[in-house]
């Protein structure tokens, strides 16, 4: 049977996953109506894809009398903090599908994956979804997907790309607008037409290459590989060439793809995907073959963490009470086994080796638990909070510091470098950052980022809404999403996604606003909170529990400000009824982790529980504190 091997690949949003599953359904591959690709717990509830996953349909049914073909399918994440998983997929297909909004138009994503897919040489399927949108424009989107091939570099035959119509949520794909159809068939049929079969070389020897790494907790460390050459064997004795070692292994268990389901097999043929377990120490891009004359296929580069953030053991005075897993031993075993799979994280186990003595509720008391604290490498706030709610989920209480964009030295000639110059520059991270806000809001939008240090680099309006596209550094992005929405009442869209390092921008203005910080142990009441909600906004609830150091909000004009939300109103022998109902609460700001990783400062700690998120000052007194500030100005 024939092959085919494609990618599906877009800004974050534009439909990949409903029309993966559509075509899943269509063509047998998913038989139950609620199974999506979209299978992990957190992808379900947030209704994005975090891992790129890889799937195969049969197409056309058998039943047709036409030669049936295997896709293989790999659905991709459309968020800018996993992009480096697509990078490393694109490597193992011959085509992808590029789906762009047909209202949205091209974004930074789209940008990101059709540039890497024109540098492979590949001919993109043009993909015009959700035509069903009200707003929707496919011609003029066309456009915009046309010249951004043409600024992208694309050739001549790359420029000249075929187009499909489609309304992924229906199911429904056309080969002109106008034209009348029930199905996905036409999209189907384009793939086919245009993208050539799996290079069928059987006959040569075995030669495969990892792209994706996956975890068994009894099979342990799995691969999927791409063959290019050649057949696999279950059982069999190979060679793995790496970047670091030539080394032999036994490919113990090998799986294909069978709709979403992996099928364990015998054997596998060149073209195909499959996935292989028996490799412990198998790494992205590797090359598996029969014999060390194999040669290597090039390497698969991996995208550098553009921030840090250190893992501390959680010590506030509510440590231990929700979660399971609090000791540093078991937050380094976790953070390992992530490692197994997690491409873009990295972790440093050894900083400074600063013992600590850690309590834990109801258990061995004063153990010493080693370093305390454990530095984390990611691409991006996301990246690093679905671990964090990941772990929570699992049930461990970590405390994180505030992430910080990754600053490196570069020297005249080095990328990035200005070249003014022959002095080494520190270069920062910075991102392309398209907003689409209706006009009125656009001046205060400027205005703020400007302040953070972005640069206009494109500005078009269409009908009330204007799109600004910026270059600005991470830093300077870091912490703004919540202001955004507020400044532009919910009706701003914001998008970014990192292009490379620069040089450190200088004097960058974001926190206009302090802390509110608790100065004693107890439960909030409304009545006080009432009073405090008129300084800046609450992070907690009548009944909270709050302890001394917690941060219960902000406060919007000036520094930080220590409170007492626990004092009730003088209580009188007489109830007076009524009088408690006109305390007014507004709704408070619930801390998630993403909001308290943007929102906290880097005085601060946030501490993540299964069932908590609370901001707290890394000194909890105000004593600690003033003493901290002084000799931070001593040093
Ligand atoms: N109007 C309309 N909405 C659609 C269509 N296809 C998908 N959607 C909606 O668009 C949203 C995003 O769809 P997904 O398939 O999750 O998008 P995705 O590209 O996989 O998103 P990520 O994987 O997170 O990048 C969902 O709310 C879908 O219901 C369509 O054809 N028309
Ligand atoms: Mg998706």
């Amino acid at each position: 049977m024939e092959i085919r091997n494609i990618a599906i690949i877009a800004h974050v949003d534009h439909g990949k996953t409903t029309l993966t599953d559509a075509l899943m359904k269509q063509n047998g591959g998913l038989q139950d109506e609620e199974i999506s690709m979209d299978s992990n717990a957190l992808e379900k509830e947030r209704g994005i894809t975090i891992y790129s996953k890889n799937t195969s349909i049969i197409y056309p049914s058998a039943s047709s009398g036409r030669p049936v073909t295997k896709i293989n399918i790999v659905d991709t994440p459309g968020h800018a903090d996993f992009g480096s998983e697509v990078e490393r997929v694109l490597r193992a297909v011959d085509s992808v599908l590029l789906l762009v909004d047909a209202a949205e138009g091209p974004m930074p994503q789209t940008r990101f994956v059709l540039k890497k897919s024109l540098e492979l040489g590949f001919k993109p399927i043009v993909v015009i979804n959700k035509i069903d949108k009200p707003a929707s424009d496919p011609h003029r989107v066309h456009e915009e997907i046309l010249e951004l091939f043409f600024e992208l570099g694309a050739n001549e035959e790359q420029a000249n790309f075929q187009t499909v119509y489609a309304i992924g949520r229906e199911g429904k794909a056309f080969r002109k607008l106008g034209d009348k159809n029930e199905n996905l068939s036409p999209l189907l049929d384009v793939i086919l037409e245009n993208v050539s079969p799996a290079s069928i070389n059987e006959n040569g020897k075995m030669s495969a290459q990892v792209f994706n790494l996956g975890y068994d907790n009894f099979l342990g460390r799995l691969a999927v590989a791409r063959i290019y050459s050649g057949k696999m064997s279950s059982g069999s004795q190979v060679f793995i060439k790496g970047e670091k070692s030539i080394r032999g292994g036994k490919i113990t268990k090998l799986f294909s793809f069978e709709g979403i389901n992996r099928k364990e097999v015998s054997e596998a043929t060149s073209g195909d995907i499959v996935l292989l377990a028996g490799i412990p120490d198998i790494y992205i891009g590797e090359t598996i073959s029969e014999d060390e004359s194999v040669e290597q296929l090039p390497h698969i580069a991996i995208d550098e963490p553009t921030l840090s953030l250190n893992f501390l053991v959680n010590d506030s005075p509510f440590a231990g009470r929700e979660g399971k897993f609090v000791t540093s031993r078991q937050i380094k075993e976790r953070l390992e086994k992530e490692l197994e799979i997690n491409v873009g994280l990295k972790v440093d186990f050894s900083p400074p080796a600063r013992m600590i003595e850690t309590i834990r509720s109801g258990g061995d008391q004063g153990e010493k638990l080693g370093p305390s604290f454990f530095k984390i490498y990611g691409r991006g706030e996301l990246h690093v909070a679905i671990l964090l709610e990941n772990m929570r989920r699992e049930g461990f209480e970590i405390q994180v510091s505030q992430p910080e964009v990754i600053i490196k030295p570069a020297r005249p000639g080095d990328p990035g470098h200005s070249g003014e110059g022959k002095d080494i520059e520190m270069l920062e991270p910075y991102e392309e950052l398209v907003i689409d806000v209706p006009m009125e809001f656009s001046g205060t939008v400027i205005e703020k980022i400007s302040r953070r240090k972005g640069v206009i680099k494109h500005m078009t309006q269409k009908q009330n809404i204007a799109r600004i596209i910026f270059d600005i550094p991470t830093r300077g992005l870091l912490g703004y999403r919540g202001e955004f929405i507020i400044d532009t009442k919910g009706e701003g869209i914001m998008s970014s996604r990192v292009m490379g390092f620069r040089k450190y921008a200088d004097g960058i203005k974001k926190r206009e606003y302090g802390s509110m910080v608790s100065l004693v142990s107890g439960k909030a009441v409304a009545f006080s909170l009432a009073n405090l909600q008129e300084r800046g906004i609450m992070y907690i609830e009548h009944g909270t529990e709050v302890y001394e150091g917690m941060v219960i909000g902000n406060v919007l004009k000036g520094d930080d400000m220590s409170v007492n939300p626990t004092k009730g109103k003088q209580l009188t022998n007489m109830r007076a009824s009524g009088t408690d109902e006109a305390i007014h609460l507004n709704p408070a700001f619930v801390l998630n982790i993403e909001r308290g990783l943007e929102v906290m400062n880097s005085d601060e700690y946030l501490e993540i529980t299964p069932k908590s998120v609370r901001i707290r000052k890394k000194y909890l007194t105000e004593l600690g504190r003033v003493k901290a500030q002084r000799d931070k100005k001593r040093n």
